[in-house]
C-alpha cells in the first residue's frame, strides 16, 4: 500500500477506497447491490444490449480504430477451418474450424478502463504536471506504451500494457447488478443536444426515475439505431449531427455524478458526453478535451461504457411504465488492457 500522489485532483475520489484501488465505484456493487438487480427479475425476458461487434463499420467514427478482421489458425502451412481430421488418421470423423480476430478493443460496444483517459496532473506537488491516471498511476510505470520497433503494421506497436488500471480490474469484480435506464431518445428524439444538468433532471422527474448509490445507469439515446440504420457505411457528415450525449462541461452535471452514487455510466452513443471541438481548435485555456473522461475516468472511478444498444429494452421498459432491471456486462478478462468489447445482457 502507497498512496502515490500529494495532492489529488479537484472534485476526485482517490485514496477513498484505498490507495491501491483499481475498481473504484464498482465497490459500491456488493453483494446488496446484486440482489437488488435480481430483484427486478420480474418476467424473465432478456435482451442483449451489445451491437453485432462489426459495427458501426468502416472508420468514421473513429480514424484509430480498425473493424474487426476474421482469419483462420493454421497448421501445417494450412488454414484450420473446415479441415477434416481424416488428413491426419483415416478414422477420425471430426471436423474443426478455429479462428482468430484482430481489432480494435473499442471498436464497437466497449468499455473504458480507468486507463484509457488519464491527465496531465501535478500529482507529487512538485510544481509540474505529470501523465497520471485514476489514484496516482502513472504513465510509463504503470500504464506503458510499447517498445517502438521498425515496421509497418501491428507489430509496430505491440507490447503495451496497462499493468495497473487494466479492463480485468472490471472482469474479475464481475459487472452484475441493477441496471436504471433514462430514455434521451423519448425526450429529445434525434436532435444533436448535450444533455446538462437542468435537462436530465426534467427527464428523470417525467420518467420517475430514481438513481441511487451502486446502479449503473445506462443512457438510450438512439445513436445506435442511427448505426444500424446505415449498414456498415457511416456517413460522417450525420454520425456528427445526430443524437444526444452528456455535456461534459457542465459542472452542474458532473457534480450530480458525483454525489448520484453512480457506478458506472453507459450509452448507446459514441462517448456518452457529446465531443464538443476537434483536437486542434484553439482553446482559451488548459482544459480536458473530453471532460466528462476526465470527471469519471480519471477523478472518481466510474467506467465508461460506449455503444452499448438498449433500444428493445427501453421500448420493454417503456411499455411496462418500468427502468429498472438486472445488467450483466463483462469485458473480457484480458490482462493489461484498456478498453474491451461486451456482450451485455438486460433482465427483466
Ligand atoms: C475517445 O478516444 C474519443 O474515447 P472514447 O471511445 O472513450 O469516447
Amino acid at each position: 500500500m502507497s498512496q502515490r500522489w500529494k495532492q489529488r485532483p479537484p472534485g476526485s475520489n482517490w485514496g477513498e477506497f484505498g490507495p491501491d484501488d483499481q475498481r473504484g465505484r464498482m465497490n459500491w456493487v456488493t453483494p446488496e447491490k446484486v440482489l437488488q438487480g435480481v430483484a427486478e427479475v420480474k418476467e424473465g425476458i432478456t435482451f442483449c444490449c451489445s451491437l453485432p461487434l462489426d459495427y458501426p463499420g468502416g472508420q468514421v467514427l473513429n480514424p484509430r480504430r480498425a473493424p474487426p478482421r476474421l482469419a483462420a489458425t493454421s497448421r501445417d502451412g494450412k488454414q484450420f477451418f473446415c479441415r477434416p481430421l481424416v488428413e491426419y488418421n483415416d478414422n477420425l470423423t471430426d471436423v474443426i474450424c478455429d479462428d482468430q480476430v484482430l481489432m480494435a478493443l473499442q471498436y464497437s460496444t466497449q468499455w473504458d478502463s480507468f486507463a484509457h483517459v488519464g491527465s496531465r496532473f501535478d500529482a507529487d506537488g512538485d510544481g509540474r504536471p505529470e501523465l497520471v491516471f485514476y489514484n496516482g498511476f502513472r504513465a510509463g510505470e504503470h500504464v506503458v506504451p510499447a517498445p517502438e520497433r521498425n515496421g509497418e503494421g501491428w507489430e509496430r506497436f505491440e507490447g503495451t500494457e496497462a499493468k495497473a488500471l487494466g479492463i480485468q480490474n472490471l472482469a474479475e469484480h464481475g459487472v452484475q447488478g441493477r441496471g436504471v435506464l433514462i430514455d434521451l431518445h423519448h425526450h429529445f428524439g434525434r436532435k444533436r443536444q448535450a444533455v446538462g444538468y437542468d435537462e436530465l433532471m426534467r427527464v428523470l422527474q417525467q420518467d420517475r426515475v430514481t438513481v441511487e448509490r451502486g446502479d449503473m445507469v445506462c443512457l438510450y439515446t438512439g445513436f445506435a439505431d442511427v448505426l444500424l440504420e446505415m449498414r456498415k457505411n457511416p456517413d460522417p457528415k450525420l454520425v456528427n449531427e445526430t443524437c444526444t450525449g452528456l455535456n461534459g462541461r457542465d459542472e452542474k452535471l458532473l457534480q450530480w455524478i458525483s454525489d448520484s452514487g453512480l457506478v458506472c455510466l453507459l450509452a448507446d452513443n459514441y462517448a456518452v458526453e457529446l465531443i464538443q471541438g476537434g483536437l486542434t481548435d484553439p482553446l482559451p485555456r488548459r482544459q480536458p478535451w473530453l471532460p466528462l473522461h476526465e470527471h469519471c475516468l480519471f477523478k472518481n472511478g466510474i467506467h465508461l461504457g460506449e455503444m452499448f444498444y438498449f433500444t428493445e429494452l427501453a421500448r420493454w421498459l417503456r411499455a411496462h411504465q418500468r427502468n429498472r432491471f438486472l445488467f450483466t456486462a463483462p469485458p473480457l478478462r484480458l490482462p493489461g488492457a484498456v478498453g474491451s468489447p461486451a456482450t451485455p445482457i438486460a433482465t427483466v
